[in-house]
């Protein structure tokens, strides 16, 4: 094993490494072994579905090792960070487990990434390479990819999926080989070195970088995959970007495949085709947020659910489930509701599948390991009785004590004894199960996509009629919230939505981050102590909604 400490990670303390090892927590595996494991158990199974592509654990291995060797090949070496840019399809499973192999390390961003994103995050990553597809629902990755490359001097290596590239062919084991595993378990990464940088939801600008550790990350993958009961019967379908935490290991495509289970990748949780993919692969386990959930629901209701008989769980979460939604799931869905309250900084909580529908319905679930660590504090930080709201703050063995490269802003977001603060509003029941109550951080949540108010407010200054700008969510009847924006104008200046999300999309920004409602108002409310009261905002789109 080769130990590498990238420099601005932030390392858990050394008590409480040894405790996680001591406790079992951290294995000093790597994520790649315990895939290595279940093909070593059933080879043939099959692993990976993904259009007509399937993949057994045998072609899966040799694929991840086949690939490995290829990045090594092509001057990329364990440390080194990729910007990875896919829709859910066996590109994105397989590259991501070659860079895992060897110590990569994928930085996940979104399909919806634009310009804006991919230039921030290759900057701050220094990536070495980008990994993406030719074109993603008629718009041309590649030819973005290839500006990023021209205009980040880090970036080396476009590797680009589908027709026109050579990323496929990298990912394809054309040299069957007999000594590879050998030769690449004797260059392993530590466990405790970075396995992929996750993106935060961000709530002070742009993304800040998750480091998730193979360690943490693949504790993660098991803690989850036992609360939503994952075996080698399990089928896994992944409809959500896989490179959300979510999707990706609670316990998602990771889970099914540590476990010989298979996973199933879909580019989208359009309700037809993911009834039918359901039904034709006997998926038994599958993830959503809030506003697929009741898509799927509706589809339900016209359609019937006969093709969801083998489902046998969806998890919802990633934004607040209405209790009168959650409801209907089993009698709509036929199949176990578990709700998911979680983040790409570790901490998820899970309701289990077999707690009374009290607890399924009306609660965002219980931490999932017994080592989490969960406070609920005042704003001053004083803990608070159960059963009344506050801050969530938390630590353990699979929540990261520092942002990457962030000093900053780490000690804003993490007190000095390394409790990380989300920003959500939770109540604790005497039960230990959370209650979500609302959050404190300036993000709008549009259908579990996050969305930095300042960030658009960085943006939105860049228009001169722009005098002072305010991003603020209205609610959505389908996707919960919605990007609404206040600004004041500079005299005689006018403005329309239209300018505004025709200049987002000349800088690229992601679609989902398009403003929705423009309010041009004289003034903007003031808190006493001078601040733009969001809170007043809010409560004024609802009045003009
Ligand atoms: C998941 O991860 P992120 O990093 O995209 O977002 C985390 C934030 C949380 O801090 C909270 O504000 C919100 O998303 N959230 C929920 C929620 N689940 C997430 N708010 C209310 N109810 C829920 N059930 O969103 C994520 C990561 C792993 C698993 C599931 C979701």
């Amino acid at each position: 094993m080769t130990t590498s400490i990238l420099p601005g990670t932030v390392p858990w303390p050394e008590d409480f490494q040894r405790r996680y090892r001591e406790e079992g927590y951290w294995a000093d595996r790597t994520i790649a072994s315990y895939i290595v494991e279940a093909a070593g158990k059933a080879p043939d199974a099959c692993a990976l579905v993904s259009g007509t592509t399937r993949l057994s654990y045998r072609e899966l291995v040799d694929q991840m090792d086949a690939g490995a060797e290829n990045l090594l090949a092509l001057g990329l070496k364990a440390g080194d960070r990729v910007l990875v840019q896919l829709p859910n399809n066996w590109q994105f499973v397989v590259l991501t487990l070659a860079c895992f192999r060897v110590g990569i390390i994928p930085v996940m961003t979104l399909p919806a990434h634009r310009r804006h994103e991919l230039l921030y995050l290759a900057e701050l990553s220094q990536a070495t390479a980008i990994a993406s597809a030719d074109v993603i629902r008629d718009f041309d990755h590649r030819e973005l990819a290839e500006e990023i490359a021209s205009l980040m001097p880090s970036v080396q290596h476009v590797l680009i999926s589908g027709a026109t590239g050579d990323l496929d062919e990298l990912l394809i084991d054309y040299h069957p080989d007999s000594t590879r595993a050998a030769r690449l378990d004797a260059i392993a990464p530590h466990p405790d070195s970075p396995a992929c940088f996750l993106l935060s939801g961000g709530t002070t600008g742009l993304s800040k970088l998750i480091v998730r550790t193979h360690n943490d990350y693949a504790y993660n993958v098991l803690a989850t995959s036992r609360a939503t009961g994952i075996s080698s019967d399990s089928v896994y379908l992944g409809t959500l970007p896989a490179s959300h935490n979510f999707p990706l290991a609670c316990p998602g495509v990771l889970g099914a495949l540590f476990f010989g289970g298979k996973s199933v990748m879909l580019p989208s949780p359009e309700p037809a085709r993911a009834f039918a993919t359901i039904a034709h692969e006997g998926v038994t386990v599958a993830s959503a947020v809030p506003a697929v959930a009741q898509r799927w629901i509706d589809y339900a209701k016209e359609n019937g659910s006969a093709q969801l008989e083998s489902l046998e769980v969806l998890q919802v979460g990633g934004s607040r489930l209405a209790d009168e939604l959650a409801v209907r799931v089993r009698p709509d869905l036929g199949c176990t509701l578990q709700q998911v309250f979680g983040m790409a900084e570790g901490l998820i909580n899970m309701t289990r599948l077999d707690d009374p529908d009290e607890i399924i319905c009306t609660t965002q679930g219980r931490p999932v390991s017994p080592a989490d660590e969960v406070r609920i504090v005042d704003a001053d930080g004083n803990d608070l009785p159960d059963g009344e709201p506050g801050l969530i703050l938390t630590r353990g063995p699979y929540t990261p004590r520092g942002y990457y490269l962030a000093e900053a802003h780490n000690t804003r977001a993490f007190t000095p004894e390394g409790w990380y603060s989300s920003g959500d509003i939770v109540v604790r029941r005497p039960d230990g199960y959370l209650v979500v109550h609302g959050r404190e951080k300036d993000m709008i949540n549009r259908g579990g996509e996050k969305i930095s108010a300042e960030e658009i407010e960085n943006l939105l200054y860049r228009i001169e009629a722009i005098d002072l700008a305010a991003a603020v969510s209205m609610p959505d009847a389908t996707l919960g919230e919605r990007l609404c924006i206040y600004v004041t104008l500079r005299p005689d200046a006018s403005l329309t939505l239209e300018y505004v999300r025709e200049t987002f999309a000349e800088i690229g920004i992601a679609a989902y981050k398009m403003p929705e409602k423009l309010v041009v108002v004289e003034s903007l409310p003031l808190t006493k102590v001078g601040k733009i009261d969001k809170k007043a905002l809010r409560d004024d789109v609802i009045g003009r909604l």
